[in-house]
């Protein structure tokens, strides 16, 4: 008997050794860059979603998540998953903006202000976005919005004079639009860029959200922010669809499945957690203001010039998402 166990344990390391290298062979990884910081709630649920996908598939899908831009930077991320350098992305939907008008829609002024609006902007223009992003060989998997996008400035704004020739940072070709209406002058500064950008005095104001102004620490080098909750911007994670359809049906179905949970995990964690966002502002010593009544009055009107140049630049297919929308009001 004794004499047997020497063969059996090599037996069971050969086993164990034979096990392990089909398991090594079966599982895939994917590299997934992301534009914003990892302790940003985006990413966070991100993160999240890697973990249900390794978990619902027992390891054998790991999505290996590069925040922050360190992978590719943000506006690149698509290029980057179409050109096979990367296998999932995530991205700023209107960072795509000069592609097509529909990538530009959920950061047209004023259009879709609030948590409800936005999500029936987005229950009628999904399907337009799915299909230009088909076009390309990707497949969206989930969207998330960030909190409602105001403006932090160095000092008070009474109206829009104030912003004559103020350099302004943007962060997508719609954003820059807005701030050339306001009299302003654009600079785009992608998220991973924005603390740096502050403190070398390259802008002297921002336009987004109480998250991304948290992220950035704007406290250190601009006092105001302005509550002007002009539109909710969001992000998407997209698939590559060549990827997505090598895989086999078990995995693109867990896939799917933690996907959907993220998209309603994210948009919950997006609304719940804007007001902790705005109250960090304010105990660090900023100003949280509304806009002035004149202020807010002359913003609506560039709101209304850009819908009114989305609406021309984005044709009858345009129209029908506009007039969808408005059904749905
Ligand atoms: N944060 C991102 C995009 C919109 C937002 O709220 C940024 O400022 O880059």
């Amino acid at each position: 008997m004794r004499s047997t166990q020497p063969f059996r344990s090599a037996l069971c390391a050969t086993v164990a050794a034979f096990g392990l290298s089909t398991a090594a062979l079966a599982q895939t990884t994917w590299d997934m860059p992301t534009p914003y910081p990892a302790t940003n709630f985006h990413t966070e649920n991100i993160q999240q979603f890697a973990n249900d996908v390794a978990s619902a598939t027992a390891g054998q899908l790991k999505i290996t998540v590069h925040p922050g831009g360190a992978l590719f930077k943000g506006p690149e991320i698509k290029r980057a998953v179409q050109a096979g350098q990367a296998q999932i992305g995530e991205l700023l939907i209107s960072s795509l903006a000069n592609e097509d008008a529909m990538y530009a829609l959920d950061t047209v002024p004023f259009l879709a202000t609030s948590y409800a609006e936005s999500a029936k902007l987005w229950s009628v223009s999904r399907s337009a976005v799915e299909a230009r992003l088909a076009k390309h060989g990707l497949k969206l998997l989930f969207t998330v919005p960030w909190p409602p996008q105001g403006i932090y400035s160095k000092s008070a704004v009474a109206a829009m004079g104030d912003f004559k020739n103020m350099k302004i940072r943007s962060y997508s070709p719609t954003v820059a639009r807005m701030i050339e209406l306001m009299g302003g002058q654009p600079v785009t500064v992608q998220a991973a860029d924005l603390t740096q950008a502050l403190a070398t005095g390259v802008v002297s104001a921002n336009i987004t959200s109480s998250s991304t102004g948290y992220d950035s620490k704007s406290w250190e080098q601009l006092s105001h922010y302005y509550d002007v909750q002009a539109w909710l911007p969001k992000n998407m994670v997209f698939v590559s669809q060549k990827v997505f359809d090598g895989l086999d049906a078990g995995t693109r179905e867990a896939l799917l499945k933690a996907a959907a949970a993220a998209e309603t995990r994210g948009w919950q964690v997006s609304e719940e957690k804007t007001a902790w966002y705005v109250d960090q502002l304010k105990k660090n010593g900023m100003q949280v203001l509304p806009p002035s009544d004149a202020l807010r009055a002359d913003l609506k009107k560039v709101g209304d010039t850009m819908t009114a140049e989305w609406l021309e630049r984005a044709g009858a297919d345009g129209k029908s998402v506009l007039d969808a929308y408005r059904a749905a009001q």
